[in-house]
This record gives C-alpha cells, sequence and structure tokens, in this order.
C-alpha cells in the first residue's frame, strides 16, 4: 500500500517525506520534479518568501542511480530562508518573543490551546503553506509514474475573488500552453488583467483573496475506486486529500454544483459507437458509484482568502486577556495560483496509490501492462 509522512517546519531546516510502497524499476526524472517544484512557486500575488526560495528535491534512499528498488524513498527540499530563522528555531522564546495573538482563520488559537506549547510560533511552523512544497514533490514523482502509464492531470485558476476565467479544455495543448504561460494561470488574457488588478488591489487595502482552480485528470482506466466499501470511494479518497491542502473549504466533481440539472440532462448517456462505448456528456466528472469510468476526472477546488492581512480585524491576545486587532507578519495575497499546481500533485499521489491498489503489482512494468490490459477492454 502507498503510503507516505512529511515533516519539517515553515523556517526550519528542511521539509522531508517518507514515501513507501512505490513500484520498483521505475526511472525517476529528477527535473521533472524540481520543474514541479519551480511551477508551484511561480504565481502572481506571492509574498517576498518565493524571492529566498528555489526548491529542489534531494533524493536520500529508496533508490540506486535514478531507479526505484522497492524500499522507501526520503525526498528532502531544504528551506533556505532557514538562515535567517536559526536563532529563533533553535532556542525556547523568551517570554516577550512568545506569539500570543491569534490570526483569525489561521490554526494559530486552535494550536495555541491544543498544543499549549505557550507560543503560536509553533503552531505557525507546521500549519504553513511551506508544507506543500514537499507534498508537491511526493505528488510530482507520483505523477512522473503516472504519466509513463499514459495518466496526466493538469489544471488552471477557475476564478479569484468574483472574476472567472472561461472554462477550456485542458488537454489541448495548444490552449494548455498559453494556461502554463499565464501568471495567474488563466486562458483568457481579459481576465487574466482583471484578475492582475484585483490582486493588486487587495494588496494596497492590506487584504487578501480566494478563489477556486480546475484540476482535469485524463487517462485513469475504468475501476479504479470501489463501491463495496465506503472509505474505498475514489472522489471520497481524493476529497479528503483535496480538502487537506491548506485554504481549501469545498469541492465540485464534475457539474456536481448544477442542481438546476433534471436527472435525464445529469445522467451522462451511455452509446456504442463501432463498437466502443462512449460517454457525449460529463457531468459526473469521470466517477460514477466511487468508481472511476475511463472519462477524464473533472475537479474544482475552492479556497479561501488567506488569513494573514494588514487590515486590522478583532482578535484577542491569549495571555493579557483584552481585545487587541489582528497581528500581521510577511505572507502572500493570494494562494489560489500556487494551489492549482499543488492540488495537481496531491491528486497525483492519490491516483497512484488507488491505481496500485486495484492492479497490485511490485515492478513498474507489471503495473503498466495491467492498466494497458484493463484500458484495452473499451473495444
Ligand atoms: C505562509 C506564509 C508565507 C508564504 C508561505 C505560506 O511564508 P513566510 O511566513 O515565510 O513569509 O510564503 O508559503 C511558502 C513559504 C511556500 O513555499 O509556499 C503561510 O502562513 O501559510
Amino acid at each position: 500500500m502507498l503510503r507516505f509522512l512529511d515533516s519539517g517546519e515553515s523556517h526550519g531546516k528542511a521539509l522531508m517525506a517518507i514515501i513507501e510502497g512505490l513500484p520498483s524499476n521505475f526511472y525517476i526524472d529528477i527535473d521533472f520534479i524540481n520543474n514541479e517544484l519551480k511551477r508551484r512557486q511561480q504565481g502572481y500575488g506571492r509574498g517576498s518568501r518565493m524571492k529566498i526560495e528555489s526548491d529542489k528535491v534531494e533524493l536520500w534512499s529508496g533508490v540506486r542511480g535514478n531507479k526505484t528498488t522497492g524500499n522507501p524513498v526520503t525526498m528532502v527540499i531544504f528551506n533556505k530562508d532557514y538562515e535567517n530563522w536559526i536563532e529563533i528555531m533553535n532556542r525556547e522564546p523568551k517570554d516577550e518573543e512568545k506569539i500570543t495573538i491569534p490570526r483569525p482563520g489561521h490554526g494559530d488559537m486552535v494550536g495555541y490551546f491544543k498544543y499549549n506549547t505557550g507560543d503560536i510560533r509553533d503552531t505557525i511552523e507546521r500549519t504553513s503553506a511551506r508544507e506543500t512544497a514537499i507534498r508537491t514533490a511526493v505528488g510530482a514523482l507520483c505523477k512522473n509514474i503516472l504519466e509513463a502509464m499514459g495518466i496526466k492531470i493538469r489544471s488552471k485558476v477557475n476564478s479569484i475573488g468574483s472574476i472567472f476565467d472561461e472554462e477550456a479544455d485542458l488537454f489541448k495543448d495548444e490552449v494548455y500552453e498559453v494556461i502554463e504561460g499565464s501568471e495567474v494561470r488563466c486562458y483568457n488574457r481579459q481576465t487574466e488583467e482583471k484578475i492582475k488588478r484585483e490582486i493588486d488591489s487587495c494588496k494596497e487595502a492590506g487584504d487578501t483573496v480566494g478563489g477556486s482552480v480546475h484540476i482535469s485528470i485524463k487517462g485513469v482506466p475504468l475501476g479504479v475506486g470501489s463501491y463495496t466499501q465506503w472509505d474505498r470511494k475514489l472522489d471520497g479518497i481524493l476529497s479528503y486529500a483535496i480538502m487537506s491542502v491548506q485554504g481549501i473549504k469545498a469541492i465540485e466533481f464534475g457539474n456536481g454544483l448544477d442542481l438546476t440539472k433534471k436527472g435525464s440532462s445529469f445522467n451522462d448517456e451511455i452509446i456504442l459507437s463501432d463498437g466502443k462505448i462512449v460517454r457525449p456528456t460529463n457531468n459526473c466528472g469521470g466517477i460514477e458509484a466511487g468508481v472511476s469510468n475511463g472519462e477524464n476526472i473533472e475537479i474544482k477546488a475552492f479556497m479561501k482568502p488567506i488569513p494573514t492581512i494588514k487590515k486590522s480585524i478583532n482578535s484577542v491576545d491569549l495571555v493579557r486577556k483584552e481585545n487587541v486587532v489582528n497581528r500581521y507578519e510577511r505572507s502572500d495575497v493570494c494562494g489560489v495560483i500556487p494551489a492549482s499546481i499543488v492540488l495537481e500533485n496531491v491528486c497525483a499521489y492519490e491516483v497512484l496509490k488507488e491505481v496500485m491498489n486495484t492492479f497490485p503489482a511490485e515492478g513498474f512494468n507489471e503495473l503498466k501492462k495491467a492498466v494497458e490490459r484493463r484500458r484495452s477492454l473499451n473495444g
């Protein structure tokens, strides 16, 4: 069973992950993983931290050369900003240094009471979306394996604030080139300008803005996931992972939020054409009864505005026990654009895990053959 744990603080020495259960005999493309890390660092509305970091992964175990051995793979990303935090990160804080005013919407208050270390800094270090760097690295390795089996994952920004981009087929290469070249991961150039202005004006106002991301997964063979037990449903499994990404508050599969459609138009008809089953629509988003049906898996994930804001809102000093205003520290204005890349890779891990659960195999070649065999069933 594929699994991983990650660790590391936002301003600590490094972020790490141990992944167990990867197929053996797969040649990892490190440049591919580092390119995913680079994609995650880009995007309009990032703060100054991204000027400090240039994320690169090191593989410390589980490979010889770049080939997987079946042993657990250890991944490490060093934090460059650690140099500026060595003192703070390596000794207990003095009383006057302790952070005691929680940012509403962040994990500050719950962490302060739950772990009771007396300093909100301890919570900030682990709730930070910096953790998504190592999760992207883990997912990128899985994405690398999936691509070698013909399974591709792409994404775009769907909306920022109240500005929506037009829907686009992410698997048309000429369309995706435009999205990849856009600072806000949008297709429509006018929308891009509007979104940039929205982010600029939020920054000026000391505020932040949320939005949504469209993720599309192509090539998952029919039969991944299962309806036989509640915790094996593919949409449930993907939802758990997506909801665990910092700031995500809602998810839609296919046209799941379009409740204006009746059953007769929502249900995706099944048609035989030239001996092959085809589905003219994909309102179910590629998953029926928790099982992939061979169509693209279509997901939208919705992210709230980043909680760290310059604008004053009410909070409480938990030690002095008095009403105060929000506390600010360096942060981004909009996290939706990097979240697009994070979510691609978070989905890649879950898809590979469920593909491996469906087609048990220790080695990459056996896994690939089993996937191809299943694909060849339709026609
Ligand atoms: C984050 C706050 C900022 C972001 C960070 C997430 O970091 P810092 O506190 O160092 O300025 O830049 O995101 C990353 C470091 C990253 O790699 O994505 C937060 O509070 O969640």
